[in-house]
């Protein structure tokens, strides 16, 4: 799988993309990520990305020309099929399963907005506006960024363990069970027994029901479309009748 991430800040996105899991699967090769500097392709001796918006009002527009010229340049390098996202806060939001879908394509290309936005026209060479959330961000880089973590971690052999993949939260639609680990005992707080017990069914069951009862106080729309077991359905009818309550 490839990334092609074109932005007017490159050093930004290539310092983040160092990091972590995401770096490690770079450097490994598992997968491909180029970052572009859209300067380089402008025409003019200013290099300039950015144009008073027509029909007037505050701020800049980016240039149509510029992104064109960069997405034939992706595309004559990773030929096709491109899929082209573009972030912005009119994009489809990004969740779980939207990265699971864009972890299933070639090659992504991720366009950074600045400004006020990119001209309407860039959108003709678009397939899909990606939102990481209700919120209005300086950059597009960022989002960017968070795309190709949250889609980079299903590409196999990325992170270490695929189990912890299909064990992340929201994988199957619930919150996360807390984590612990050692001292056993800090700040006059224990792990939980069960956790040190080694009995893994009574562990399991107990993680579950934290899932559930964390997803159910905090996400309980989440509830609709997660995926559940039988255990599962079990434990959460107990919550729902109030039975277990806190455990
Ligand atoms: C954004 C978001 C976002 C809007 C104007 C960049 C900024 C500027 N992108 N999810 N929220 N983008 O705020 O994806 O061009």
């Amino acid at each position: 799988m490839t990334f092609d991430i074109v932005t007017i800040f490159p050093a930004m996105v290539e310092a983040a993309l160092q990091a972590g899991v995401v770096g490690r699967a770079i450097e490994r090769g598992i997968i491909d990520v180029a970052v572009h500097d859209l300067r380089e392709f402008t025409t003019d001796r200013h290099r300039s990305v950015d144009d008073v918006p027509y029909g007037g009002g505050p701020g800049m527009v980016m240039k149509p020309e510029p992104i064109f010229k960069a997405l034939d340049r992706v595309a004559e390098r990773r030929g096709t099929p491109l899929t082209v996202l573009l972030t912005s806060p009119q994009g489809t939001r990004l969740t779980q399963a939207v990265a699971g879908r864009l972890s299933t394509k070639e090659h992504l290309v991720l366009l950074c907005g600045r400004y006020e936005g990119v001209d309407e026209r860039v959108r003709s060479r678009v397939d899909e506006d990606v939102s990481i959330g209700d919120y209005v961000l300086s950059g597009g880089e960022l989002p960017a960024l968070v795309v190709v973590d949250a889609v980079a971690r299903f590409v196999p052999g990325v992170v270490g363990d695929d189990q912890s993949v299909a064990e992340d939260s929201f994988s199957r639609g619930l919150l996360d069970f807390p984590h612990y680990t050692r001292p056993a005992e800090i700040a006059g707080e224990r792990v939980p027994d069960v956790l040190m017990s080694g009995n893994h069914a009574e562990i399991r069951r107990w993680r579950k029901r934290q899932s559930l009862t964390r997803t159910l106080a905090r996400r309980p729309e989440l509830l609709e479309t997660a995926s559940l077991d039988d255990e599962e359905r079990r434990i959460l009818a107990e919550l729902q009748e109030g039975k277990h309550g806190r455990s």
